[in-house]
């Protein structure tokens, strides 16, 4: 089977090739990612050479550059994790991810109405539910929760996966959605918390905590998310979201602790900083229906990803040492330079 994985150089899509070729060597992964900030193909150095693998420069928005790749490639299964996915650049800036968020998935959904699929499943997030008060812990999402999204980026997920269920229901496009809470592992783009307070931590460079850091985010190893991806695609229904989190809900002041005590560094190199604007408070998934349909459990407790995770990044310092010494340093700069 050749399965089509866009964003297969940003964090989590890397990830799932490396999933997907070990779990299941008799497939093919073609990979199609723009290499924007966020894609790295240094991440995928392990498996370029791999025959079963074909790595394609393009935009998921070129509709001509990706029919052409379709019909080259002829994959049965197209699974996008390609996205704009940071939350503060959204806020400062929501275009691109409309372009490439909602756009470049109605592209990709043409093709594979075009030239034909067996499924096209839409990794997309908890954040389209948009956020519970931290007062009701009893609350959590489950798929009936209505979409109601607070930044930029939530609303060009939700919009996306609006549009894969109208081309479901439309088109009878075997489509699939999946959303997942927040991931962490390897590979991951140091303006996300948890790299980004490694990195800081290792420099003895300020914390910076938003608001008061009380926010409550429900963290999952990105292996177990691979996993789920993995069901959901190969046998979950079509027409049919799957939440996928772990029960892991922490605040983020308490994140930032753990990686102080886990590196030796002294919590005063936190700061509170200015609040994200239209900040969510609290995710909490509901993962009943992906345990009971397709029997997935989260496999990684938290205590050991996070440490697995901390000594990731002090092993692989080139790969993220490269990152915040680029453009990211221009981003920092704008994002954090005049925040207190
Ligand atoms: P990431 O930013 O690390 O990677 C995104 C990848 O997509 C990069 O390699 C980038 O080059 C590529 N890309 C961006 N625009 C593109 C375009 N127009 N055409 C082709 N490629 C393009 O993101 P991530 O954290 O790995 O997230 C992957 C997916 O999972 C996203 O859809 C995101 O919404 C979703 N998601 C992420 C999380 C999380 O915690 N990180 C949680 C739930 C869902
Ligand atoms: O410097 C920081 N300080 C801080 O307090 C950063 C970068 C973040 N935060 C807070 C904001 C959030 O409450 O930490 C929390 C996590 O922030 P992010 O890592 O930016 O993640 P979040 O906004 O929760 O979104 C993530 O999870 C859902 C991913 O980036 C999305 O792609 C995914 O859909």
């Amino acid at each position: 089977m050749t399965i089509l994985v866009t964003g297969g150089a940003g964090f989590i899509g890397s990830n799932f090739i490396f999933y997907e070729l070990q779990r299941h060597p008799e497939d093919r992964i073609v990979c199609v990612d723009k290499l924007t900030y966020a894609g790295n193909l240094s991440t995928l150095a392990p498996v370029l050479e791999d025959p079963r693998f074909r790595f394609y420069r393009t935009d998921i928005c070129d509709r001509k550059g990706i029919y052409e790749i379709f019909e080259q490639e002829k994959p049965e299964i197209v699974v996008n994790f390609a996205a704009e996915s940071h939350v503060d650049r959204s806020i400062e800036g929501p275009e691109i991810f409309l372009q490439t968020n909602i756009i470049g998935t109605s592209v990709l959904m043409d093709a594979c109405r075009t030239f034909g699929v067996e499924r096209f499943h839409q990794v997309s997030t908890d954040e389209v539910y948009g956020d519970l008060p931290l007062d009701r812990p009893d609350l959590f999402f489950t798929e009936e929760t209505p979409i109601r999204t607070s930044s930029p980026y939530s609303s060009s997920k939700a919009a996306a996966d609006l549009l894969a269920m109208a081309y479901f229901r439309t088109y009878g496009l075997p489509v699939s959605i999946s959303r997942c809470s927040n991931n962490y592992g390897p590979y991951q783009f140091p303006e996300k918390l948890i790299p980004l307070m490694i990195a800081n931590c290792l420099a003895d460079k300020p914390l910076p905590v938003y608001g008061q850091g009380l926010n409550v985010r429900d963290w999952l190893y990105v292996e177990d998310h691979c996993k789920a991806v993995d069901l959901v695609m190969r046998r979950g229904s079509v027409g049919q979201v799957y939440n996928i989190g772990g029960h892991n809900e922490m605040r983020n002041i308490d994140i930032v602790r753990l990686i102080c005590h886990e590196l030796h560094k002294p919590e005063s190199l936190i700061t509170y900083v200015k609040d994200r604007k239209g900040h969510d408070m609290r995710y909490a998934i509901d993962p009943t229906k992906i345990h009971r349909d397709l029997d997935w459990l989260p496999e990684t407790k938290f205590s050991d990803g996070i440490v697995q995770t901390i000594r990731w990044y002090l092993d692989n310092k080139p790969w993220w040492g490269e990152i915040v010494s680029g453009e990211y340093q221009s981003y920092y700069e704008r994002m954090y330079g005049n925040r207190a």
